[in-house]
Order: structure tokens, then C-alpha cells, then sequence
């Protein structure tokens, strides 16, 4: 029997999608406009995964160079077809709805096809493209039809509900104009489309009610992959809605036949701590439900909360960078250099700070709601330092330079930081997330950062700072808390970066 563990992915990594190749499950997941793009995790037991490479690693793939913040990779379909991997997303805001294909997983991949419009005048317009083909090796592109026209109101945008056109894949062009599908129970956001044949009948698996706390899976089936499809009579399959689950925001399904044959769901989810409100400091993760079949419709079950043992990561900056670090609207690579001092890490600034577009900047997921990192640096020829950030507004630092230790909180407008004199050479900075301390009543939050530096041997403490303020319900955001270096001025050199976390 497959150890369901819940979280699957730690960490933000929402919009799962998964394929079963023989004895191997892929899983991409969504990235925004961070780089490198589009994450693909491996599994041979659904219980251990690896991340095994990035669709989008070379400029160009996508277009977040130029995405607003939020935009980008949104909601991969990763499927394997006549023996080469097919991953269809829209790069929101970028590029548009795009086609990848590989004959690894683990890449390299293509450098991504536009799909056009029957006319050829576009790109298909939508988001969370699905991919499947029929018997006859036709090919069926499925959609939400969410508009990003100009001006899109993001309370209120034009929605064309779910939406399917076939597509030449050689030309990469429509060969239609957009159907409309069936599209849910009537919840708002009807997006996240999955089109699968199972037993001989066409089932459409779709998301609704939008992906914060109302989220919802629904599931139609009919004869034929272009519909008509019949509600099931048990929607929505899932939500937490209403409940007090510890996993919420439930949604954004996708199925798969797991090992030993049992059919398996992946699907966004939020750990948020707190009162009634409740705050998820880490953004959307990726869970995995059991799926029973019965009269030809499938039951997932509830999510079931079952986090791995805490991790530890050391790096000491001796060998290339792994896969987990991220950059801000560029690659690793253009802001980090490994050759200038051999096993240290340096970053030049470049002008940029972390309120820009692309800041120079090298960082990775949190993915432990209890979780410290220590990085030794030194930033005796410049500015910069430590800092856990939801995007160019909401983000906390711990920065050395000019004769001081500075914690800052920018939340929004506002601005608030507290020093400690320091003079100079290589230091350590803790970055820590921790539990709020037992208070009364009700009031409470996700977890308080503790900013602290160890100064002359002696551990300082420069502040504490509410945790709910980098959570995806304040910041509004798609993505989740990501903890990295920056340089502001001059350059900074890192030495060492321990991150420690678990999820008790
Ligand atoms: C994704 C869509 C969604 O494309 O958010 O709210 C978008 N639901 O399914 C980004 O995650």
C-alpha cells in the first residue's frame, strides 16, 4: 500500500499536474515569474520525489522577463503521447498558451510553441490548457476561458467558462473556433480542465469556485471527448469549504493511476494557521487523495494531513548550483557567480534592489512551516544580505552593510527597520519562522520571524516580525514564501547556507 504523504510537494508548488509513464510518475507544477520555469518532480512510488529538472531553462521559453508580478507560468498539463513527453501552459501575461515537448522529463526541453487561433492571427486565449488525444491520434486542447484583456478587473474578468478546440499539433494552430463545455455546478472561476478517457467513457475533471477557501473539484463524463458531458450527481468531488480541515483551498485536480493500479488525485492545497481567518505562510502546495470508483464515478476522499520527518540542507557553494535555487525574472546563473571565489558564492549588484523586476537575487522555496536559515556572509565590499519575500512589496530582510546590521519589514507601503552596529567581515544571519508564542484569547497568526545575527561569537536578536503579513491571503499572491541572498551594492560573498524545517 502506497504512505500517502501530505504534503507531497513542500513548499509553493500549485497547479499540480501528473502523468504515469510504466513504473514512473511526472508532476509539473506552476512557477510565475521566477526562473528557472515549470519544476518536473519524478516519483517510482508516489511517496519519494525528486525534482528532476525545469521545462524552462533557457531565455526565451517564457516570457517573464516582462510578466507583472503573479504572471508567468501559470498551470501546467504535463502527458506522454506516441512516446514523447507533451507539456501544455499558459504563460500569463507573456507569452500566451504554449506547447513543450521532450523525450525526457527531465528535459532538455523545446523552446515552446505558440498555439494559435484557427486563423492564425494569435495565440488561443485562456488558461490552464489540458491535452488529450482521441483514438484517432486527434488532438483536443480544453481551457478555462479566462480573458486578460485590457481592462481585465481582476474581481470581475470576462470568463468564457471552459472552452476546447482541436489542434493541428504540427502547425500548431486551432482548428476551429473555442467550443464551450460543460462547466461546473455554477461556482465562479470554473478553470483547471482535465479531459481523460477512462472504461470508455470521457470524463471532464474541472476546478471551481476559485482557488482560496470556496476552491472545489467537479467531474462531468459523456461518449465523446468534445462532450456532451453529465454532472456527476456527487459534485464537487472535493472541497474543504466550511470545514475546519488543517489542508484548505482544495482544488485544482488532476488523475492518475498510482501504484498497484489504485487511481490517485494531485491537487493544490493551503496549510494556514491561525484563528478563523487563518494565514497560509507558504502558499499553495501540492497534496495527493485517494480516488474510488463506483457506478463509473470517481470519490476523493478528504485530504489527510501527513507531513514528512523535517529536512536539513547545507550548502557550501563548492559545486554548481542544485535545482531548487530560483531567480526573480531571470536565470541563476545571470546573477550568480561560483567562479570569482572558489566555493563561495558571490552576487554583484547590478542597481537593482528588491523593490525592482529583477533583483539580484538567488533563493528557495520555504517549505516548513517551522524552518531557519543561516547563511555566513560577507559583505565587507558592498550591501546586502538575507531576505524571505512574497514579491517587490512584502518582504523581510536581514542586510549587512555601511557599519550596520538591518532587519527590515516592507509590507505594502510601509516600512519599518530596526539596527545593531556592526564592523564588518563575515557574519552569520538566521532567518527563523517559528510558532507564535501561546497567547490569550483568540488572537494569534501563522508564525512570527525572528531576525537575528551572530555578532562577535554573541547571538543578537534585532527583531520579531508577524508572520501573516508574507502570507498568500495578505500579499494576494499566486506564489508563496521564497528565502534567498541579494546584493544591493557592491558585492556580497556567501559561504555557507543551512536551512532547517519541519512541520510539527
Ligand atoms: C491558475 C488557475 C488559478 O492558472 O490560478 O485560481 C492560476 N486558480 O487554475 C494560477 O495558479
Amino acid at each position: 500500500m502506497t504512505t500517502l504523504h501530505n504534503p507531497l510537494l513542500n513548499g509553493f508548488h500549485p497547479d499540480p499536474s501528473v502523468v504515469r509513464v510504466g513504473d514512473e510518475w511526472f508532476l509539473a507544477t506552476s512557477s510565475f515569474e521566477y526562473l528557472p520555469g515549470i519544476p518536473i518532480h519524478r516519483s517510482t512510488d508516489f511517496e519519494t520525489w525528486e525534482l528532476v529538472g525545469h521545462v524552462a531553462t533557457r531565455p526565451g521559453q517564457l516570457g517573464v522577463e516582462t510578466v507583472p508580478t503573479g504572471g508567468g507560468a501559470w498551470a501546467p498539463t504535463i502527458r506522454h503521447h506516441d512516446g514523447r513527453f507533451h507539456l501544455v501552459i499558459t504563460d500569463a501575461m507573456g507569452r500566451g498558451m504554449l506547447h513543450f515537448t521532450a523525450d525526457d522529463a527531465a528535459g532538455p526541453w523545446s523552446d515552446g510553441d505558440l498555439i494559435r487561433t484557427e486563423d492564425g492571427a494569435g495565440g488561443v486565449s485562456g488558461i490552464d490548457p489540458d491535452i488529450a488525444w482521441d483514438a484517432d491520434g486527434t488532438c483536443y486542447v480544453t481551457f478555462s476561458g479566462l480573458q486578460f484583456d485590457g481592462a481585465m478587473d481582476p474581481n470581475a474578468p470576462t470568463h468564457l467558462g471552459i472552452q476546447q478546440v482541436r489542434v493541428d499539433l504540427d502547425a500548431h494552430r486551432a482548428l476551429e473556433e473555442p467550443r464551450s463545455l460543460w462547466s461546473g455546478t455554477g461556482l465562479m472561476f470554473p478553470e483547471a480542465p482535465h479531459l481523460y478517457e477512462i472504461g470508455g467513457r470521457w470524463y471532464l475533471m474541472i476546478a471551481e469556485g476559485g482557488t482560496e477557501r470556496g476552491h472545489a473539484i467537479s467531474i462531468a463524463r459523456g461518449d465523446a471527448p468534445e462532450g456532451p458531458f453529465t454532472g456527476a450527481p456527487g459534485n464537487p468531488l472535493v472541497s474543504a469549504r466550511s470545514t475546519p480541515r488543517p489542508i484548505q483551498n482544495t482544488g485544482h485536480g488532476d488523475l492518475v493511476e498510482g501504484p498497484g493500479g489504485d487511481w490517485l488525485c494531485v491537487l493544490l492545497g493551503v496549510r494556514p494557521r491561525s484563528g478563523t481567518r487563518a494565514f497560509s505562510a507558504l502558499g499553495r502546495e501540492t497534496f495527493v487523495s485517494p480516488v474510488a470508483w463506483t457506478d463509473g464515478w470517481p470519490a476523493i476522499a478528504p485530504v489527510q494531513l501527513d507531513p514528512r520527518s523535517g529536512t536539513r540542507v547545507e550548502v557550501a557553494f563548492d559545486r554548481p548550483l542544485d535545482d531548487e535555487w530560483i531567480a526573480v525574472r531571470r536565470l541563476p546563473g545571470e546573477v550568480a557567480d561560483l567562479d570569482a571565489h572558489p566555493g563561495r558564492l558571490k552576487l554583484r549588484a547590478d542597481g537593482s534592489t528588491l523593490a525592482d523586476a529583477m533583483p539580484v537575487f538567488l533563493g528557495r522555496r520555504q517549505e516548513h512551516l517551522t524552518n531557519e536559515v543561516t547563511v555566513r556572509l560577507d559583505a565587507s565590499a558592498g550591501v546586502g544580505g538575507l531576505t524571505v519575500r512574497y514579491d517587490e512589496q512584502y518582504h523581510v530582510d536581514l542586510e549587512v552593510g555601511a557599519g550596520l546590521v538591518t532587519a527590515r519589514a516592507v509590507i505594502g507601503g510601509l516600512l519599518q527597520e530596526w539596527t545593531h552596529p556592526f564592523d564588518g567581515g563575515p557574519l552569520d544571519l538566521h532567518l527563523a519562522s517559528r510558532r507564535p508564542e501561546p497567547g490569550t484569547g483568540l488572537l494569534s497568526t501563522s508564525d512570527v520571524f525572528h531576525l537575528a545575527a551572530t555578532i562577535a561569537g554573541e547571538r543578537v536578536e534585532l527583531a520579531r516580525i508577524d508572520g501573516r503579513f508574507l502570507s498568500s491571503e495578505v500579499t494576494e499572491s499566486f506564489t508563496g514564501r521564497v528565502i534567498g541572498v541579494y546584493a544591493l551594492d557592491g558585492e556580497i560573498v556567501v559561504d555557507r547556507w543551512v536551512a532547517e524545517g519541519h512541520d510539527d
